[in-house]
């Protein structure tokens, strides 16, 4: 268990630095992404040559105040957002999350849930900021039903409209079922979060959300109903993913595109090297979506981590990137308080 909680964050910064090359990319042949990951063995290139960047930021600022409060404390967490922004606001923030970050900055905020509720007219975003950093939600609550009350608190810090915070607690979710060994049975695992997903699409804001943008009644069970599909066909192709499931910057183009990530890298697949572990496959299949391929390839990275557990991790992936060892220690800590809470699910 230890090795599945330090995979799933060790996978969330790879996916992140790693995936940062092609952020924004349309098109990405494989051969471009092969070559990127080959040129992680070089070794002459210096450690952390790859650099984070908001997915960990925000990502390290959950880990760091579910351990320090050893609870969810939504001003603890967004007193941390705040001040990571303001240390480092280079990272590639979202271009409305960054207004939500300085109104969080303010002594003077009474209610820190106010500033996201502001954005897009206020409705709110649905971009997939909360859950590219809803990880470590599954490694500090051992019971379903608090990962998903945290992940969406945790999210509507930044993301209020219901399509930014439904995509953060199915990210927990899948990490969560993720770290119990649930991809073992693939089709079970898409089953739950199916069946999780269509539980919160039926509330009604969720609904009034759905109508308002013009989507189907249950928006995130239609594309995990997708990814089922595409799942059972003989042969995917890269322009099918795109097309079904998106690979953009809205939690609901990313989202359910990375577990398919995942899902569809549980077996060999053909133009990725034979020599690649299922977490590799995972990382070098997301980069080649093109579009999110950062945050893509983070919450890929983070729910195969889960599942691989740290030793499928090359070393020399581990070296590239910055961030490593901090997340290693984060999810190291994360397993210590998760095995103080007591019980079955
Ligand atoms: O969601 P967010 O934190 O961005 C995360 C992404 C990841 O890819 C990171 O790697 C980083 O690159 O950014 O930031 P937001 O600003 O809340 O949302 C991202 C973008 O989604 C916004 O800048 C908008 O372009 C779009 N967006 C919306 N557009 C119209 N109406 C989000 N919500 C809306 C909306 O309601
Ligand atoms: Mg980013
Ligand atoms: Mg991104």
């Amino acid at each position: 268990m230890l090795s599945r909680f330090r995979g799933a964050l060790v996978g969330a910064v790879l996916g992140d630095c790693i995936g940062g090359e092609f952020e924004g990319a349309v098109d990405v042949p494989l051969d471009r992404v092969l070559q990127h990951l080959g040129a992680l063995e070089d070794d002459t290139r210096g450690d952390g040559i790859l650099q984070y960047s908001d997915d960990t930021a925000m990502m390290r600022c959950v880990a760091d105040s579910l351990l320090t409060r050893a609870e969810f404390d939504e001003l603890d967490m967004a007193r941390r957002f705040a001040s990571e922004y303001k240390l480092a606001p280079g990272r590639g923030y979202g271009s409305g999350v960054i207004q939500v970050l300085r109104k969080l900055a303010s002594p003077h905020l009474k209610d820190v849930f106010q500033p996201a509720k502001a954005q897009f007219g206020g409705r709110g975003s649905f971009g997939n900021g909360g859950a590219m950093r809803a990880a470590p939600f599954a490694l500090a609550f051992r019971h379903t039903a608090d990962v998903r009350e945290f992940s969406r608190l945790g999210a509507t810090l930044t993301h209020s409209c219901s399509l930014g915070y439904n995509g953060a607690i199915l990210q927990a979710l899948a990490v969560h079922l993720s770290l119990q060994g649930a991809l073992a049975l693939p089709s079970n695992f898409i089953d739950r979060l199916i069946s999780e997903m269509e539980q919160l699409e039926k509330e009604e804001t969720a609904q009034l959300d759905a109508k308002a943008l013009n989507l189907s009644e249950l928006p995130y069970c239609t594309r995990l109903q997708r990814v089922k599909e595409l799942m059972e066909r003989n042969s995917v192709s890269i322009e099918d993913v795109i097309s079904e499931l998106g690979n953009g910057i809205a939690a609901l183009q990313s989202v359910p595109t990375a577990i398919f990530c995942v899902l569809h890298c549980l077996e060999p697949r053909e133009g990725l090297p034979e020599q690649f572990g299922g977490l590799e496959m995972t990382i070098a299949y997301s980069l080649a979506l093109g579009g999110d391929t950062d945050t893509i390839a983070c919450m890929a990275g983070a729910i195969a981590g889960a599942h691989y557990g740290i030793e499928s991790i090359p070393q020399s992936w581990q070296k590239s990137c910055e961030g490593v060892e901090e997340a290693d220690a984060l999810a190291k800590r994360l397993y210590s308080l998760y095995t103080t809470q007591c019980g079955e699910d």
